[in-house]
């Protein structure tokens, strides 16, 4: 018996019509030496697809989803059944899970570690024969009421002991499935007013806690890459994690910033003001892109909608940067997004992937394509290329001064500048958007 009513998905090419179908996704097509499957390393999000039920404050469910039932631990594991199948006929090899949303939790932090043991040794056995892996787990750190302060940098010292004890327990669960790295997402990690609250304090105490779940980490031989997702707000108004040179800055501040990397979410670079290829490019030159959240908001909407991503101009522009980065590594694509809640039948949430995993194709193939011409590269070259020779050269290998700097301007200040071409550049880029 299975969950749901949709075939196996195949690649058709771009004039099919028939919805359950890739039009771009072809998952051996072999771009810039690696398959496409290879350079995606999509995941399905266990939260978004197999638990959430469409709530949204207006209103109570919305989706038909015929994996749950009353029974905690039973809904669990058919939710593991249902993921699989799901996974496997659209051909998805890895998932993404915060503990909470494996099992819901029991009346007491052991009851609550019981049923994850149950559960995630029955996830492990289903894993075995399959090509499906786990791509990061996660600890939920935000949706139960003693988190109203934060969980590591909650006022409350037991707060913080309860938040430690939760991810050394997801650090155990994602090691027993392989997990290819660990996430922390500050759910709570951050402040609504300073009339009650000391930011000092409450970042040492964040810090300290990220270096002792390494610290664990590395004690039980877990040898997934943690990373750090940034948020600038949502649920706090002022989040710790704003965006990557926030968290870079206060990884380095705390010296553990050679434990982790960046897993960068498309919606939450927007709600900080920045487009998604920034936030990458930022992971990218300080060598910290770890991993991607693929989805994507509303322009007219300020809050984090988690839609499927279906903009290939941003697809575009965050696989550039993904190539230029040698790939994702351990990392992948995860689809952070859910079916909008009228989207409610199980059979949506397959054609939901099917278009952010279509959509990311065709940005890799756009972006493969600008790269192997190097049209952006070569540009890019030119306009800094006052730096390859004379007085430039000088600053680039950091050899001058400003006294011999002073000398140079005074006998160079007629100075001509040349244009920067942004829409030409526009122009090109659709160009390979049309013709790709
Ligand atoms: C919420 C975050 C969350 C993380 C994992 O906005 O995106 O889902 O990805 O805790
Ligand atoms: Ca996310
Ligand atoms: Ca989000």
């Amino acid at each position: 018996m299975g969950y749901f009513d949709f075939k196996e998905i195949k690649y058709e090419g771009r004039n099919s019509k028939n919805p359950f179908s890739f039009k771009d996704y072809n998952k051996d097509e072999v771009i810039l030496g690696k398959k496409m499957e290879d350079y995606l390393r999509f995941a399905v999000s266990w939260w978004h697809t197999l638990t959430a039920l469409g709530t949204d404050p207006f209103g109570g469910p919305s989706m038909e989803r015929s994996w749950i039932t009353d029974d905690p631990i039973e809904t669990a594991k058919r939710k593991i059944d249902a993921g699989i199948e799901f996974m496997q006929k659209l051909g998805i090899k890895y998932f993404c899970f915060h503990d909470r949303d494996l099992v819901e939790e029991g009346k007491t932090l052991a009851e609550t570690n019981e049923r994850l043991d149950i559960v995630s040794d029955y996830l492990a056995s289903k894993l075995k024969g399959t090509d499906i892996k786990c791509l990061w787990g996660t600890a939920n750190l935000f949706g139960n009421k003693r988190f109203v302060h934060g969980a590591s940098t909650s006022c409350n010292a037991d707060v913080f002991a309860y938040s430690c004890a939760q991810v050394k327990k997801a650090i155990e669960i994602t090691k027993k499935l392989g997990g290819e790295n660990y996430v922390f997402w500050g759910g709570r990690e951050g402040y609504e007013t300073l009339l009650n609250t000391d930011t000092e304090k409450e970042l040492n105490h964040f810090a300290y806690f990220l270096k002792m779940a390494k610290d664990y980490a590395n004690k039980i031989g877990f040898k997934g890459q943690f990373l750090i997702e940034p948020k600038p707000k949502e649920p706090t108004k002022h989040q710790y994690d704003f965006d990557t040179q926030t968290v870079l800055s206060f990884l380095r501040k705390y010296n553990l910033e050679k434990d982790f990397k960046m897993n960068i979410e498309a919606n939450h670079a927007t709600l900080a003001g920045h487009t998604f290829n920034h936030e990458l490019n930022m992971a990218r030159i300080n060598g910290v892109l770890g991993s991607i959240d693929a989805n994507q908001g509303d322009m007219l909407l300020g809050w984090d909608t988690d839609q499927f991503p279906t903009n290939i101009y941003d697809a575009t522009l965050a696989m550039y940067e993904v190539i230029k980065n040698g790939g994702l590594h351990s990392g992948g694509l995860n689809f952070d997004a859910k079916v909008r809640r009228a989207s409610f039948e199980a059979d949506d949430l397959a054609l939901a992937y099917i278009a952010g995993m279509d959509t990311f194709a065709k940005g890799l193939r756009i972006a493969s394509k600008l790269y192997e011409d190097k049209v952006l590269e070569n540009f890019i070259k030119e306009r800094y290329s006052s730096y390859d020779s004379g007085i430039g050269k000088s600053i680039d290998d950091k050899k001058t001064s400003f006294e011999e700097l002073e000398k140079y301007a005074l006998a160079h200040d007629n100075i001509v500048n040349t244009s920067g071409r942004q829409e030409m550049l526009e122009a090109i880029l659709n160009q390979y958007i049309y013709n790709n």
